[in-house]
């Protein structure tokens, strides 16, 4: 399996908005449009926030999730991973609501509390769709991503009534070792899977010797058990990918991630970037793991999580 590179795809997160690509998805249909190219184009597992369908703000609201989540369900295959991340405008208990109701098989847990600095991007943006943008990312000075030992805790006991799979988002070493200190005390359990998300201003900078650095202390904390993917935030993202395929990680694109497809060219979707990614992965003589593959390399039972997904949508 180890020939095998499992593609994520984030496709829109809660950072980017509106005016800075007409491509961001933000409406259900968008959602599953973008959702069925992306998992056609070769993205096992797809990384799912939702937005309020007119504004594009981030949304913790059942009914937006509702508007995409049961048909990607239905009409991939791929892993369909819930952020439990939302936006770091977000209380908890709303950034669970959704994922609590939806019950995922995979859902991000952030393993520590950071800056989320996205104002540097307010300055890009020359005329604003909507009123709420600017302030959002302007505001982001002052903002902590808040995630405690207690919240982690909290995201685990509420989302472990089925055999969900965590998408550890580690932003820093320091959140290698919290993972240890948490799964010392079983609150985590291996086998993980780790995120190295490089590039956001205020984690770890996307620098190949930081990434290095990164894996070499989770072999040195968790030895065998784990899995590591990586983002590169922004312009980083391929650079970032080739990385990790040549370390034998995993790789995640996506508009959440980043907009661009080149340099000052904006993706026009997701798809074209798990295209561009593929083409990186063959390069390397490795292949992109299918669903069932990623479940297989994953640990994840398909006929727990589907099954259960089906009757609840009955
Ligand atoms: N939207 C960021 C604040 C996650 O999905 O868990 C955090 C994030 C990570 O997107
Ligand atoms: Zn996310």
């Amino acid at each position: 399996m180890s020939d095998k590179i499992i593609v994520s795809c984030a496709l829109t997160g809660s950072i980017h908005t509106p005016s800075m690509s007409p491509y961001l998805p933000v409406s259900g249909e968008d959602m599953v449009r973008e959702g069925k190219a992306a998992s056609a184009a070769g993205a096992s597992i797809l990384h799912l926030h939702a937005r309020h369908p007119e504004t594009g703000q981030p949304s913790a609201a059942l009914n937006h999730w509702q508007g995409f989540y049961p048909h990607l369900s239905s009409e991939t295959d791929a892993i369909l991973n819930m952020s439990t991340g939302g936006s770091a405008v977000m209380s908890l208990d709303d950034r669970l609501a959704a994922s609590g109701e939806l019950r995922p098989e995979m859902a991000s847990l952030n393993l520590g509390s950071m800056n989320f600095a996205l104002y540097p991007l307010a300055d890009r943006i020359k005329e604003w769709k909507h009123d709420w943008e600017e302030p959002f990312l302007r505001n982001s000075d002052d903002l902590v991503f808040k995630n405690t030992p207690r919240d982690v805790r909290e995201i685990v006991g509420k989302l472990s009534q089925r055999p969900t799979v965590f998408e550890l988002e580690c932003y820093d070493v320091s959140h290698l070792y919290m993972l240890d200190h948490l799964a010392n005390r079983g609150i985590l359990k291996p086998p993980f899977f780790l995120q190295f998300v490089l590039g956001v201003l205020g984690g770890a900078p996307p620098l190949p010797d930081v990434l290095s650095f990164l894996k070499n202390t989770a072999d040195k904390l968790f030895g065998d058990q784990y899995a590591f993917s990586v983002i590169g935030a922004g312009r980083a993202q391929m650079q970032m990918a080739a990385l990790s395929i040549g370390l034998g990680g995993h790789v995640r694109v996506g508009l959440e991630d980043n907009l661009y497809i080149a340099k000052g060219e904006l993706a026009k979707s997701n798809a074209q970037q798990v295209e561009k990614v593929k083409t990186l992965i063959e390069a390397n003589g490795k292949q992109v793991a299918t669903p069932a593959e990623a479940r297989q390399i994953l640990g994840i039972d398909p006929e727990a999580n589907h099954h259960t997904m089906e009757r609840q949508y009955l």
